[in-house]
């Protein structure tokens, strides 16, 4: 009988653990709030996915707006040949020159594009790893990046902090991906939590890329992880994690929408590239 009453005991603990459990997730999805376990994940690994941010409609409406500027070219236009990556047309008048890798100024180009990037289901996930007052960086990413079918280059082992100028490389960038991302049409991978490694000058070639013939590097990029994604999730990442992307080698376009945003007291260096456009507070 005791046995039994303890066994009850046990039960009625660890079904109350569940529901208090649930409330919690409740009050977190409600709220769209990232709950400690994704805190967690973010500052230890340096990314994180949200599932399913973007409904499917704005998907559509936003791949429309992107079709139509590839279609009419529509300026400011960053071309494969541009990238000079691996696999990228050598110029812009050889064959697949022209094949747009970004379509730059995204949040300029739509109200459809700003208000999603200003918009709450973003925002609050973005205001709870940056703080109050987060701003968008127009400058960094604020582009549709597309991978076309013919014509992409394989990016190599970066960081974006790379070539930005703030106070702190401490910022965020959030990738939606507009149509589902996989291995087989390019979707990026991370190295986890290597936003808090420390790297040295002779690990990085010229451009700042990881050198692949270093031992040390072959180690690290053995914790290579890919980040597929289905249409409407958002990655998002630290400026400081090490990322890269193959190539796109279906017959359809992967397109997604990149955005990079910085704490309140970040501030870009007077003067710089990063300091040249308007920020948006989000
Ligand atoms: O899709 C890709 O090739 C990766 C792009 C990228 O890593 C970047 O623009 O920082």
């Amino acid at each position: 009988m005791g046995e039994f009453s303890a066994t009850v005991s046990v039960v009625h603990l660890v079904l109350r653990a569940t529901m208090v459990h649930t409330y919690l997730l409740d009050f977190f999805t409600i709220f769209a709030m990232l709950t400690p376990e994704q805190l967690d994940h973010f500052s230890t690994k340096g990314y994180l996915i949200l599932p399913a941010l973007a409904d499917s409609g704005y998907c559509a409406s936003v791949i429309a707006l992107a079709e139509q500027a590839l279609l009419a070219d529509t300026a400011p236009i960053e071309y494969e040949a541009d990238t000079r990556y691996p696999g990228a047309p050598a110029s812009r008048d050889a064959e697949g020159g022209r094949t747009a890798r970004r379509l730059l100024q995204a949040v300029a180009r739509s109200p459809l594009l700003a208000d999603w990037a200003k918009g709450e289901s973003l925002a609050s996930a973005l205001k709870q790893l940056l703080g109050a007052g987060a701003r968008l960086s127009q400058v960094h990413h604020n582009c549709i990046m597309t991978k076309q079918p013919r014509f992409s280059s394989l990016t190599g082992w970066h960081r974006d902090s790379r070539y930005w100028q703030f106070a702190r490389a401490e910022l965020v960038s959030a990738w939606l991906a507009l149509r589902n991302e996989t291995l087989e049409n390019g979707c990026l991978l991370v190295l986890p939590g290597s936003h808090l490694w420390t790297i040295t000058p002779d690990q990085l070639d010229a451009a700042l890329f990881l050198r692949a013939d270093s031992m040390q590097n072959q180690r690290l990029l053995a914790q290579a992880v890919s980040v597929p994604l289905r249409q409407g999730d958002v990655l998002l990442f630290h400026s400081n994690l090490f990322h890269a992307a193959g190539c796109n080698q279906t017959a359809q376009t992967k397109l997604s929408m990149v955005l990079t945003y910085r704490a309140a007291d970040n501030l870009p260096v007077p003067g710089s590239r990063s300091a040249s456009l308007d920020e948006i507070e989000i």
